[in-house]
C-alpha cells in the first residue's frame, strides 16, 4: 500500500474550505459513526481532555479505511508529544498556543523528518495505517497546525507565518479571549477580539497560508467562510449530543404544553 496523498490539505491548497469537529470523550464507537458522516476530519483534543494514548490509539483504528482525516491536538508544543501523536497515526498535528518564530519552528521541527525537521524515526502504525512509503512521504502529507490564541502572537503573526512549513493557522477564541481581556465565547463579538481575529485573518492570506477558527455551531462556519476561513471544527461530539437531547427535550415539553396526539401529528415512519 502507498501513501495516499492527504485530502484536508489538499483541499486547502484549491483554496477550498474543510469542516470537521472535536472529540472530547474519545469514545472510538463515536468516532467511528463520525468517520461515517460528511465530516471531512476530526481532531482528537489531548489538550484539555481526559482522552489518554490508549483510547487515543482506540479512535486512530476506528477511522482507519475512512475517508476521515484525524487530527490530534496535543496538550504543548512539546517534540514527545508531537511525536507520540504522529507516530500512532494521526495525519495532522494542532499545536496550542505557538507564540514566537521560535516556537513555530519548533513545532515543524518536530513534526517533520529530516532534511525539513527532527522528527525521530519509530511509526510502526504510521506505516501500517498510511503506507509503506511513509517515512518518504509523511512530511508532505502530514498537516503541521500552529494555533494562534494570545495577544502576544497577535502582535508576532506576521513573522510567525513567515516560518516555512506551517499548514495551517489556527484560532483559539477562547484561550485569545482571555489573553485579551475580554469576555470567553466562541463566536466572539467584542471589538477587540473581532479586531485581533482580523488581522490573524489579513497575516495569514498575506502569507498564503490556510486560516482556521474554532466555530460554535454550523451556521457560525458559514459566516466563517464567507469571511475566509477554512478550516473549521464545528463544536465538539461531546457538546453537539448534549445540544441535541437539550433541544429535543425542549420540543418534547412544548408538544405536552400543545396538547398535540398522536393521531393530530399526521402519518410518517421514523427509524431510530
Ligand atoms: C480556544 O478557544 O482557546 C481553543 O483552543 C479552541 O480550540
Ligand atoms: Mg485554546
Amino acid at each position: 500500500m502507498k501513501m495516499q496523498r492527504n485530502p484536508v490539505k489538499e483541499k486547502l491548497a484549491e483554496g477550498k474550505p474543510s469542516i470537521g469537529t472535536w472529540i472530547s470523550a474519545g469514545s472510538p464507537a463515536l468516532v467511528e459513526i463520525l468517520a461515517a458522516t460528511e465530516l471531512e476530519w476530526l481532531t482528537m483534543d489531548m489538550e484539555h481532555t481526559a482522552i489518554d494514548y490508549t483510547s487515543l490509539s482506540g479512535c486512530l483504528m476506528a477511522m482507519r479505511g475512512t475517508n476521515t482525516v484525524p487530527f490530534v491536538r496535543v496538550a504543548w508544543n512539546d517534540p514527545a508529544l508531537i511525536k507520540r501523536a504522529l507516530d500512532i497515526g494521526a495525519l495532522g498535528v494542532v499545536v496550542p498556543t505557538v507564540q514566537s518564530v521560535e516556537e513555530a519552528e519548533n513545532a515543524v521541527k518536530a513534526s517533520r523528518y529530516a532534511p525539513d525537521g527532527e522528527r525521530g524515526i519509530g511509526s510502526a502504525r504510521g506505516v501500517l495505517a498510511w503506507g509503506d512509503d511513509y517515512y518518504r512521504r509523511a512530511n508532505d502529507e502530514i498537516a503541521v497546525v500552529c494555533m494562534i490564541e494570545s495577544a502576544r502572537a497577535v502582535d508576532e503573526v506576521d513573522r510567525i507565518f513567515e516560518v516555512p512549513g506551517i499548514d495551517i493557522a489556527f484560532i483559539g477564541p477562547n484561550d485569545l479571549a482571555s489573553s485579551l481581556g475580554v469576555p470567553l465565547g466562541l463566536d466572539n463579538r467584542h471589538s477587540d477580539h473581532v479586531q485581533a481575529v482580523a488581522h490573524i485573518l489579513e497575516a495569514a492570506k498575506k502569507a498564503g497560508i490556510p486560516a482556521g477558527i474554532h466555530c460554535s455551531s454550523g451556521e457560525e462556519v458559514g459566516r466563517r467562510i464567507n469571511q475566509g476561513f477554512q478550516w473549521l471544527p464545528i463544536s465538539s461530539e461531546t457538546r453537539m449530543v448534549t445540544a441535541g437531547f437539550a433541544r429535543e427535550l425542549e420540543i418534547a415539553h412544548e408538544t405536552v404544553r400543545d396538547g398535540t396526539s398522536e393521531s393530530e401529528a399526521g402519518e410518517s415512519v421514523t427509524t431510530y
